[in-house]
């Protein structure tokens, strides 16, 4: 009978890691990981794409630490081409749409473009686009208002300090230093202007050496979209997204699978896939598709009620476990997505063969997410919500109403939604990059218990025992009233 037949399933709290032979110190550990075929981060952190978890600041905030965030879909596509263009300008190195000026404008006229477009410095170019001198607010200064109409020939700098496309980042960072310039025109062999490298951004990129950066350098940045909706996909590969990731409650499906291979065809991007929660899904869906990634999870999520209103789902242990093992062979990599609470969780779903972990929760209620904040009873709060609330399918321009609507498409009104997440609120946590830090401080704390230096090395001799709900119990603080909260333990 069927009951009799039912696989036994587990989640996080089921299982703990064997602590195993080791010569690994937590620091000697190396995070990095592939996302997608084409993509690997520094970091196994990629956030939810939800409206109250990513938008410009979450991705570029993970950007700079090695990790990738997926802007989420409740936006007009307009509105999601301007997140990700945000991200992938935020440190171009080399700015290629470089604003300049004619040698024969007025100095006022180059103010003017100065202040529109918040910037100190113009290059100055003749009509062959030859650079020949350079205008900055150092130059204008001087000059009182009497000689704004004198032409900018006369103002500006004549020797410009250039750099070749072949500069490296520290040759630019030398030739800023020794010339005391703030930015440097990008010349060809005849000193044709090619771009713009700032001071600004040569020191952003030393600050941030483990940055996740697509092959421009840029950083790298993923967003959503509906399975069926390839106009979206085409317009996001188009404004720079690296990856696609492909958002449905139920990734199982054929007709998912048909419109799937059709973008697929029509995009640069890599596309991730999901979700789904077995082995069967992710043998149909690797067998149908040529897609990049794999994201699992139906019901983990904090926020999440379709274990509840529809009774469907797999533990998220087991569900990361048995896709890993199948994606594993089709060398397609694995991202764990939703249900994780601490950095305990985040290992466990690594030891089980996911390549990376997909954060709601812990990362809402940052300075990088999206939404106002709120104080109550003195305590500072932000706004977390499913994607599939009612809040979030109503707010927006909608996103997911297609996924949760029951009724003729006619009649699209909230009465006839059938939602499965709530809205509610989590404390403010300050920086999402200090959480990260403390993730990841847990995660290579981990990863030295077992004696694995990577995470390929965490996949092949991370060990885990079950346990029982005593062992859980035994393993959370007990017998002790918290005085002091830990920055990387909130207790339940
Ligand atoms: P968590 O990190 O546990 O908060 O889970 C976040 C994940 O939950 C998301 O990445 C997404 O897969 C899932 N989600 C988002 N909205 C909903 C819903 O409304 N049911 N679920």
């Amino acid at each position: 009978d069927k009951l009799t037949k039912a696989e036994d399933t587990y989640t996080f709290d089921d299982f703990l890691i064997k602590p195993g032979l080791s010569c690994i110190e937590p620091n000697d550990v190396k995070l990095d990981t592939q996302v997608s075929t084409n993509y690997h981060l520094n970091t196994p952190v990629v956030s939810s794409a939800m409206d109250t978890v990513t938008e410009a600041n979450m991705a570029i905030s993970l950007a700079r630490q090695g990790g990738l965030g997926v802007i989420h879909r409740n936006l007009t596509i307009e509105q999601e081409i301007k997140e990700i263009k945000k991200v992938k300008y935020a440190n171009e190195l080399t700015v290629k749409e470089v604003i300049s000026i004619s040698p024969d404008e007025t100095v006022s006229e180059a103010q003017q473009i100065m202040d529109i477009e918040e910037i100190s410095g113009l290059p100055v170019v003749n009509d062959d686009n030859i650079v020949v001198g350079i205008i900055s607010r150092r130059d204008i200064k001087p000059l009182r208002g009497k000689y704004l109409n004198r032409k900018v020939s006369d103002a500006m700098t004549q020797e410009v300090v250039t750099i070749s496309e072949n500069t490296t980042t520290e040759e630019a960072l030398d030739v800023a230093y020794e010339n005391k310039v703030e930015r440097l025109p990008v010349v060809s062999d005849v000193n044709e202007l090619l771009g713009i490298v700032t001071m600004k951004d040569i020191l952003e990129r030393k600050k941030y050496p483990d940055a996740a950066r697509d092959k421009n350098g840029r950083y790298l940045v993923a967003a959503a979209c509906g399975p069926f909706d390839i106009e979206r996909a085409m317009a996001i590969d188009d404004a720079g997204a690296d990856i696609i990731a492909i958002d449905s409650a139920h990734g199982h499906k054929t007709d998912i699978f048909k419109s799937v291979n059709e973008m697929k065809k029509n995009v640069d991007a890599d596309i991730l896939l999901g979700n789904i929660a077995t082995a069967k899904a992710a043998k149909d869906m690797l067998d149908a598709t040529e897609i990049d990634g794999i994201k699992v999870g139906i019901g983990p999520g904090s926020i999440c009620t379709t274990r509840i209103v529809a009774g469907v789902g797999v533990p998220q242990l087991s569900a990361v476990s048995s896709v890993a093992d199948v994606a594993e062979d089709h060398g397609i990599p694995v991202i764990a997505d939703g249900g994780l609470r601490y950095s305990g969780d985040i290992a466990k779903a690594l030891a089980v063969g996911a390549n990376a972990v997909m954060l709601g929760s812990l990362l809402a209620g940052t300075t990088e997410s999206p939404g106002e904040m709120t104080i109550r009873n003195g305590r500072k709060y932000k706004q977390y919500r499913g994607m599939g609330s009612l809040g979030a399918m109503t707010g927006g321009v909608g996103a997911g109403k297609d996924r949760y609507f029951q009724g003729s498409s006619s009649n699209m009104n909230s009465s006839k939604l059938v939602p499965e997440g709530i809205e509610g609120v989590v404390p403010y946590k300050g920086e999402a990059s200090q959480i990260v830090y403390q993730l990841m401080g847990g995660l290579k704390s981990s990863m030295g218990y077992v004696g694995a230096k990577s995470i390929k090395e965490m996949h092949e001799k991370a060990e885990l025992v079950h346990i029982t709900p005593n062992g859980m119990s035994e393993s959370h603080p007990h017998d002790i009233t918290i005085t002091n909260e830990s920055p990387n333990y909130h207790p339940r």
